[in-house]
């Protein structure tokens, strides 16, 4: 049991994941929106050592800055497709549901946390949402990628194996999971078409499919297709991710 303190060096460190808005279709509110994460993300954080605090969708940009002061880092969730507009391209036909709102906050949010030298993960949408914020961009869906052949959407349970991972030697990546690579799952239909300046890749699939980036020049951005909190318990090397996003943040921390 760990002792309260504010010793700065073993106090956990407090994790914001980033909420999606649910509209309730159901009586007695249809139409209510309601704020959630998955569970999932709760869950990893708190196995991996932080503290998971949930930050909730809102607009005004003095409160975003607020919510991210108040936390040591960022969590970048999974969620709904990302408007296309974002980057400059109209919406594909198979483009799914957008929401404005969390795209507002989620890229605030996100340049907020790079701004004040807040560790930052991404996961699925966070991944491509990290991308967009820094300038880079998206395919709307992966039958426009050129080559790409593998199912990205598995039919299969969430911590069951969707397709290989090749990894970039010498990257973050490559430190926490060894150069070998791995198996991953994989429920995307968007995937990274230009990376953000600032970033290197440090994942692919098979198929060429950008799988992984993250920031180069020492700042602590890091950011995956797949979803690892959805493995961990069956797959248990997958915790490594957040266990190295816990610890990048203890070290900007102190
Ligand atoms: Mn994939």
């Amino acid at each position: 049991m760990e002792r309260t303190g504010t010793n700065e060096n073993t106090r956990r460190p407090l994790i914001g994941i980033l909420a999606n808005l649910l509209v309730v279709e159901s009586n007695p509110f249809p139409g209510l929106e309601r704020s959630y994460v998955n569970h999932d993300y709760v869950a990893a954080v708190e196995a991996a050592g932080g503290i998971p605090v949930m930050l909730p969708v809102v607009g005004n940009p003095q409160t975003i800055r607020g919510q991210i002061e108040a936390v040591d880092a960022v969590l970048a969730t999974g969620g709904y497709d990302p408007d296309p507009m974002l980057w400059g391209e109209q919406p594909n036909r198979r483009i799914e549901f957008i929401n404005p709102e969390v795209d507002q906050h989620q890229l605030q949010a996100i340049r907020v946390a790079y701004e004040l030298g807040k560790p930052i993960l991404g996961i699925c949408r966070g991944l491509q949402m990290i991308n967009i914020a820094f300038g880079g961009s998206l395919y709307q869906d992966l039958s426009l990628v050129p080559d790409s052949y593998i199912q990205h959407y598995q039919k299969s349970l969430k911590y069951a194996f969707g397709h290989q991972v090749s990894l970039v030697k010498g990257t973050r990546l490559s430190a926490v999971f060894g150069d070998a690579g791995m198996a991953a799952n994989s429920f995307h239909h968007l995937a990274i078409r230009v990376v953000a300046p600032g970033f290197l890749v440090n994942a692919y699939a098979p198929d060429g499919v950008i799988e992984g980036i993250e920031s180069s020049g020492g700042a602590s951005v890091m950011a995956v297709q797949w979803h690892p909190e959805m493995m961990y318990l069956k797959h248990p090397e997958m915790l490594g991710i957040f266990l190295d996003f816990i610890a990048v943040t203890k070290e900007a921390v102190t």
